[in-house]
This record gives structure tokens, C-alpha cells and sequence, in this order.
């Protein structure tokens, strides 16, 4: 399996370099009316810029925005009218010098979210449904996060079951980063990502938050998404609404296991809890290299 040595100090996205010598978070933005948790909340373009903002001041070091649901069974839409949701938000965010991450898989509204100020790309196809992504990533400059995902959207929940899930993900993650550096994207601009809840059972989700370090190995550093995810509804029983503790759990489970980014809901809260997760690991002198992060 082609792997790098380490990752570099910072992921390096379009115009600014985010530090990993903390932890990184997402701030998640749908705007979309059909989002498993947030669904409808922030479809109106002021309101979506304000929460965006809010973010930021929360602690975030990048907004994700995102216009279409990937929910379990979710229809797809088209890229003008992705566009039309996102659009006006990515460029006030970026305006306001928020750095923004767009979550989309088509390379037209990636291409055009670039030229709005977006600093990434969020593909949770890892290139599967549009590779030109990893074009307009590499001539903006831009940071790529390659999810790992079985099928699309629509069809993922139908087959959970794996022979070797960790050694699937990371073949698959190893593969698709592979391919971004042959479309020019350079390497610490990459981001990969276990896809938690993608096509996996609850176990699978857990599982693969427990061997983050089987993916930082790749020497790329980690993304993980558990934000309010149905895995820890099944695990403490609890509705959406009431996954903020599961979703802090989660996180610091995988900054333990060697995850560097978070993408969540709640960014006050999860910022403070991963501040001080941090703060236990540096009491460890090779805290830093078992991250899979070279100390700075
Ligand atoms: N999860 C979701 C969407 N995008 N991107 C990455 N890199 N990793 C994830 O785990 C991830 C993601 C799904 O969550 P959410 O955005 O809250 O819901 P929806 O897809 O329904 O909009």
C-alpha cells in the first residue's frame, strides 16, 4: 500500500495553512432541506452566513458547507440547483474571511465554489462520481478531504457487511489519495476520511473510530464526522437531538486513536472537550508522533 512517511505540520489548503498542532474543526453548514439533524434550518442565505460566522467565533477553523443531503436514501440533486444553495453563502463566508470547505462531489460546483473564496473540498466520493474534482482542487490550490463511502448515498446502508473493514477503508483511502497526487493535487493539501456511518454498521462506525491509527499510518492526516450520527443513537438510544455527549465521546475517542480533524454540529462544545483531550495527550512526550502528527 503506497503510504507517505508522516504528514506535514499543517493541512494546507487555499491561501492559509490550518495547523495541526491542534486539533482542527469543521463547523458543519447545510444548507439543505432535507439534512438528517440540521434539515431546513439554514436554507435562508442570511441566516446560513450568521450561523457560519458564529461558528468561527465558537473556535472553528473552517466552515463545511454543503447543499446537498447525504443521508441514508437521500435523492441527489443537480448542480445548478446545488449551487443556488450554496453559492451565496460560500462567497459571503469567504468574503467575511471565513475559511470554507465545500462539501460537494460534483467538480462544476466545486470549481465555481473556489472561484467564491472556498479554501477546500469535501468529496464524500473520494473522485469516485467526479474525479475532475481533484482538477479544480489542484489549480486552485485547494485542501481535499476523500471520503471512504460504499456505493452513493442511496444504496450504502443496503451492504455492511465487510471481510477486513479497517484494511478495506485504508486500501480504498491509500488509493484514492493516490490518484488526487496523479491529478496534481499535492499531498499536504490531502485529507482522508473513514466515512463513518457511510455504509457501516454501528460496529463498523465504532471499529473504525477505534483504529484511526490503522489510517493516520497512510500519512494522511484524519478526518472524522460522527456528528449526531445514527451509530451513537444506537449505541446510547437516544434521538438526535440528544447525541451531544455520544458526539464529544466520539471525538475524543478519535483524537486518542489518532484523528486530527472533526466535522460537527456543535462547535463551542466540541472544541472544548477535544482543547482538553489535547491537553491530556501533550502530558505524553511522544504524544504528537503517535498522532500521526511530526511535532512542530
Ligand atoms: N458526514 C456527512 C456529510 N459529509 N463529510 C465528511 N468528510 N465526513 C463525514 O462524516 C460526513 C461528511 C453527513 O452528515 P450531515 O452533513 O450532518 O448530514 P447530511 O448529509 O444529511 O446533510
Amino acid at each position: 500500500m503506497a503510504e507517505r512517511a508522516n504528514p506535514g505540520p499543517s493541512w494546507r489548503v487555499r491561501g492559509r495553512d490550518v495547523s495541526l498542532s491542534r486539533p482542527v474543526v469543521l463547523g458543519i453548514l447545510n444548507v439543505t432541506p432535507d439534512s438528517f439533524s440540521d434539515g431546513g434550518r439554514w436554507r435562508e442565505p442570511g441566516r446560513a452566513v450568521e450561523r457560519g460566522l458564529a461558528m468561527i467565533e465558537e473556535g472553528a477553523d473552517l466552515v463545511d458547507v454543503g447543499g446537498e443531503s447525504t443521508r441514508p436514501g437521500a435523492e441527489p440533486v443537480g448542480v445548478e440547483e446545488e449551487w443556488t444553495r450554496v453559492g451565496p453563502v460560500v462567497e459571503a463566508l469567504a468574503a467575511a474571511g471565513a475559511g470554507v470547505s465545500l462539501d460537494t462531489t460534483k467538480a462544476e460546483v466545486a470549481r465555481r465554489g473556489l472561484d467564491a473564496g472556498a479554501v477546500a473540498v469535501n468529496d464524500v466520493s473520494a473522485l469516485r462520481f467526479e474525479p475532475e474534482v481533484a482538477e479544480a482542487c489542484a489549480r486552485a490550490g485547494a485542501g481535499l478531504v476523500l471520503m471512504h463511502m460504499r456505493g452513493d448515498p442511496r444504496t450504502m446502508q443496503s451492504d455492511l457487511v465487510y471481510e477486513d473493514l479497517v484494511g478495506e477503508v485504508a486500501r480504498f483511502l491509500a488509493s484514492r489519495a493516490a490518484l488526487a497526487g496523479q491529478m496534481g493535487v499535492e499531498p499536504d493539501r490531502i485529507v482522508v476520511d473513514p466515512g463513518l456511518g457511510f455504509g457501516k454498521s454501528a460496529e463498523g462506525s465504532l471499529e473504525l473510530l477505534a483504529r484511526c491509527d490503522a489510517l493516520a499510518a497512510l500519512g494522511y492526516p484524519v478526518l472524522v464526522g460522527p456528528s449526531r450520527k445514527s451509530f451513537i443513537g444506537r449505541v446510547l438510544d437516544l434521538p438526535v437531538e440528544e447525541r451531544l455527549e455520544g458526539t464529544i465521546a466520539a471525538c475524543v475517542a478519535g483524537l486518542f486513536r489518532g484523528a486530527r480533524l472533526f466535522r460537527v454540529h456543535d462547535v463551542a462544545r466540541v472544541r472544548r472537550a477535544l482543547d482538553l483531550a489535547e491537553a491530556v495527550l501533550r502530558e505524553v512526550p511522544d504524544a504528537g508522533l503517535r498522532n500521526g502528527v511530526v511535532p512542530a
